[in-house]
């Protein structure tokens, strides 16, 4: 298992890789060229220049999160193969600068979105939010420029500029469409990278839909056990698999988090888990709450021994944070509260490992 952290590069975060190396555990970081227009190539000497700005901070880079998927793709349109052909290229590119995971996800039109951003808890801290009817009062378009608005300066990930021009016809189009159609469009795509990314050596691991419910008339796919295992289907490659993110499949009460962890780790679909915790206020509202099994609703120990039970080898990252200690960061994404939740999982896989060395007698 290796512990990592999300992080931005270019002025982009207001976490440096200095402090990273500082957590203890931290063997590296999962991220991106964010200003990379969606479809297009990841040019080869920016991901190198990445790379060795990582490397000379004693960091490794062996995740990337994400490289987004073009919409025509996710629509099924003609066009979609000019895009699925710079995927590929950009994979090449990846693997030229030894990345061994690639986390994306095939979630139409926006990301994640919270409808809150900042909402603050008795402590003082600050979480993420989110309520099911403030969403369905807001439009898409709303909701994104209130997300947008809310980011400090930051760049969000998944909520690129050149997506929110189209978000309305794109909202219109996917509604459209039947979500079996939707299922056909995504074997498509995997069918073409898959054989590449296991030349490249490189496990694609999709992120599940968050939140992994219906909204807008989108189709939403990659939700509960069932589905994935509906995913997994589409495509047998064993570069095929899952970022298991317990914060987005957990939203979802009828998720069985510890039993999923385990039937896809133990199937070794399962090269990405980003941990965190959320408490429940109703079934289709919560907060993101800190990492801590006993602050939320989501048993990170259990979670972390159904993976650890399963022989996972992959990477873990804490998931998004609160914004404690008065700090200002992208949302989700401060250095503290990271930190601690960091430590904490790293505190776990310790225990989870000696004590069942111990019983092993070893
Ligand atoms: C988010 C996403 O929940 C999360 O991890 O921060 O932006 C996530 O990184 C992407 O959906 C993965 O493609
Ligand atoms: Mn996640």
């Amino acid at each position: 298992m290796k512990l990592i952290l999300r992080w931005f590069p270019g002025e982009d975060d207001s976490v440096t890789l200095q402090q990273i190396k500082q957590i203890p555990g931290i063997s590296g970081v999962a991220t991106c060229l964010p200003k990379v227009p969606v479809g297009e190539v990841w040019p080869l000497e920016q991901l190198i220049a990445l790379k060795e700005e990582i490397i000379a901070a004693g960091l490794e880079v062996e995740v990337i999160e994400s490289v987004n998927i073009h919409e025509d793709i996710k629509k099924g349109l003609p066009t979609r193969d000019q895009y699925i052909e710079n995927y590929i290229k950009t994979m090449a590119h990846l693997s030229m600068i030894g990345i061994k995971c690639l986390c994306y996800n095939f979630m139409p039109v926006f990301d994640w979105f919270r409808s809150d951003l900042h909402r603050q808890l008795p402590d003082g801290s600050f979480v993420m939010s989110y309520r099911h009817e403030e969403v369905l009062r807001m439009n898409p378009l709303k909701m994104a420029t209130a997300m947008l608005s809310k980011s400090g300066g930051y760049s969000l990930p998944g909520w690129e500029e050149e997506r929110l021009a189209a978000m309305a016809a794109d909202v219109e189009y996917y509604q459209s469409i039947t979500i079996d159609q939707y299922w056909v469009n995504m074997k498509y795509f995997l069918d073409v990278v898959l054989p590449y990314a296991e030349k490249y050596q490189i496990k694609m691991a999709i992120h599940p839909d968050d939140p992994p419910w219906p909204l807008f008339g989108l189709p939403k796919v990659i939700t509960n056990a069932q589905n994935l295992r509906t995913f997994f289907s589409l495509n047998k490659n064993p570069s095929n698999g899952l970022t298991f993110c317990t914060g987005s499949l957990g939203a979802n009460l009828e998720n069985d988090l510890p039993a999923m962890a385990r039937e896809f780790a133990a199937q070794g679909r399962v090269p990405f888990v980003h941990l965190r915790n959320i408490k429940r206020l109703a079934p289709q509202d919560f907060d993101e709450s800190a990492h801590p099994t006993v602050y939320g609703d989501l048993d990170l120990f259990a979670i972390m021994k159904a993976l650890h039970d399963s022989g996972f080898n992959g990477y873990i990252r804490p998931d998004h944070g609160r914004m404690i200690w008065g700090e200002k960061a992208r949302p989700g994404y401060g250095l503290y509260d990271r930190a601690l939740g960091a430590t904490y999982l790293y505190g776990l896989w310790e225990a989870i490992t000696k004590l069942k060395k111990a019983e092993e007698g070893v």
